[in-house]
């Protein structure tokens, strides 16, 4: 008996990737016709205006939505519509500018089993790495983030945007609301993820462009944490009460 690959939805949130969306589509497109026939890319973007949907008018292939988006702008509530409009099965998010490898998307959604309902792209599990310049401020940002999140998840890369998952993990979900950048904590403390795996990759600088990632973004976190807490500690009582 032959297995049909899986069908999967790409959701990648943008803001300015102009220099990356060619070769991010051209990577995909690779995966595609290896081994993974049904995928489409989603990209959502926060009106970039910077010649990102001009490329996508001209030169996209027939399996690339491109979405512009004008309200509840960030990366985080953009995933949230790319999954409400995805038409697949699966779900990958991953970033735009060629940090998290494409070539690695098939080896998590086939991480995804019947016993394991969300899988992370890993830079701290063994195996896993980051490009060597990644500075010291930076890496010490990402450690004070991973530590402020750990009552809230045992994943070892909670902070990580590389993930796969089912579409229906959502369908139990308390209300998705997240701010800012950490979508995939949003998802494992709202859809009580069960079991995580965590499948290790390579991070790379960023292929283009510029990060976003800036003190705005790390205020968010702060904020997006406060209200998870809230959030674990009401379901707490609540099942207290039941
Ligand atoms: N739709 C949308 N996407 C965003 C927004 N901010 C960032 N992104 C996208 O989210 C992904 C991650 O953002 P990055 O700027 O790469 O953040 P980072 O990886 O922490 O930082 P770098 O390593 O410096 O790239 C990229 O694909 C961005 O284009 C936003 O406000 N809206
Ligand atoms: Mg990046």
């Amino acid at each position: 008996m032959t297995t049909q690959p899986p069908a999967v939805s790409v959701v990648v949130p943008t803001y300015r990737e102009a220099g990356s969306l060619p070769l991010l589509t051209q990577r995909l497109a690779a995966v595609r016709e290896s081994s993974l026939p049904e995928l489409e890319l989603l990209v959502m973007d926060d009106d970039s205006r910077d010649g990102s949907l001009e490329w996508a008018r001209a030169s996209a292939p027939e399996w690339l939505d491109f979405i512009v988006r004008t309200e509840r702008r960030g990366l985080a509530p953009a995933v949230v519509d790319g999954i409400a409009r995805a038409r697949q099965p699966l779900i990958v998010v991953m970033d735009a500018d060629l940090s998290h490898p494409p070539e690695r998307v098939p080896d998590l959604v086939a991480a995804l089993t019947d016993d394991i309902d969300f899988v992370i792209g890993s830079r701290y599990v063994e195996g896993g790495r980051t490009d060597e310049d990644w500075g010291a401020l930076r890496a010490f940002n990402s450690w004070v983030a991973t530590v402020l999140a750990r009552p809230l998840t045992s994943a070892r890369d909670p902070m990580a945007g590389f993930l796969a998952f089912r579409r229906s993990l959502l369908d139990e979900a308390g209300p998705i609301d997240p701010i800012g950048f950490k979508i995939g904590l949003e998802l494992i403390v709202k859809c009580g993820v069960r079991e995580i795996r965590e499948v290790p990759i390579r991070f790379s600088d960023r292929h283009a462009g510029e990060s976003k990632l800036n003190l705005g973004e790390q205020v968010n976190y702060l904020r997006h944490l406060a209200r998870l807490y809230r959030y674990r500690l009401g379901a707490g009582r609540r099942r207290l009460s039941e």
